[in-house]
């Protein structure tokens, strides 16, 4: 990601995500994914795919073919599916999306380790692709999971969960942290935590609140945007317009 972030000189990572499309509308949806893909590209470092694509053009269909272009355009590949269920299955979850051609996936810690997401580090490390794990979220109700204050039931110490979180992406050697741009003094205690070890992805700018230069000057390595580009009038304005002030602000 790194390297990629410097040839393409832009740290932004593009969330191919649209609004809800009637399934026989899919062609259309696949035309409209590819056609901002094509005209965003040059703005970004990498794209990032969720439900929104995977759902309706399938993994191996669609979501593949996307895929493929963006490796061609010298684009990284995540795969937002917040890996949160038993070990085995996280397994085979993982094991998909890497077959499509996925360079990195995100996973949730609140599953810990042992039959929980180590058999998708085994998996990813074998592979040498990535896992990014979710700290804190950028929405209003991430207190209440993200934010809440957890005890140690044998020694009674009391920490923060996305603290546990940073700490348990550095334990676990983990490649990125997501924390949302919506609340920059979470990046900045995460980043205080992970130093330079461990990069922040930060979703949240501009459709959820979150600005660019606090997420940035907080300690955030990439930023994650979506609607504000795909929805755009002009997506490949938008995103030369966010690349720019990112750059600005390095
Ligand atoms: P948007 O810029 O349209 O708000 O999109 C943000 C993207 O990042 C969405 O795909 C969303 O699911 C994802 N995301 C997020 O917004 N906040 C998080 O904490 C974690 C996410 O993966």
């Amino acid at each position: 990601m790194e390297q990629t972030a410097k040839d393409k000189k832009s740290n932004i990572i593009l969330a191919l995500d649209f609004l809800f499309e009637k399934p026989e509308n899919r062609e259309k949806l696949f035309s409209k994914a590819e056609r901002i893909l094509n005209a965003v590209e040059p703005y970004i470092c990498a794209v990032k795919f969720n439900r929104h694509l995977v759902l309706p053009l399938g993994t191996f269909n669609g979501v593949a073919k996307l895929n493929e272009k963006a490796h061609a355009m010298g684009l990284m590949a995540i795969m937002d599916c917040k890996v949160n269920d038993i070990g085995s299955t996280n397994q085979t979850i993982a094991e998909y999306y890497y077959s499509a051609g996925f360079d990195a996936l995100t996973a949730n810690p609140f599953v810990g380790w042992e039959e929980g997401l180590k058999p998708v580090f085994d998996v990813a490390h074998k592979l040498q692709r990535g896992v990014i794990l979710l700290v804190y979220m950028s929405h209003k109700a991430v207190w209440e999971g993200y934010g809440q204050t957890i005890c140690n039931a044998e020694t009674g110490e009391k920490t923060l969960q996305y603290v546990s979180f940073a700490k348990k992406a550095l334990k676990w050697n983990a490649d990125g942290v997501v924390v949302g741009a919506t609340y920059p003094e979470k990046i900045r205690e995460v980043h205080e935590t992970l130093g330079k070890k461990i990069p922040i992805y930060s979703p949240g700018i501009g459709a959820q609140g979150g600005k660019i230069e606090s997420a940035l000057k907080a300690g955030a390595s990439y930023l994650i945007v979506g609607r504000t580009i795909t929805l755009s009038e002009n997506p490949a304005e938008t995103a030369k317009n966010i690349r720019d002030v990112a750059n600005e602000c390095k």
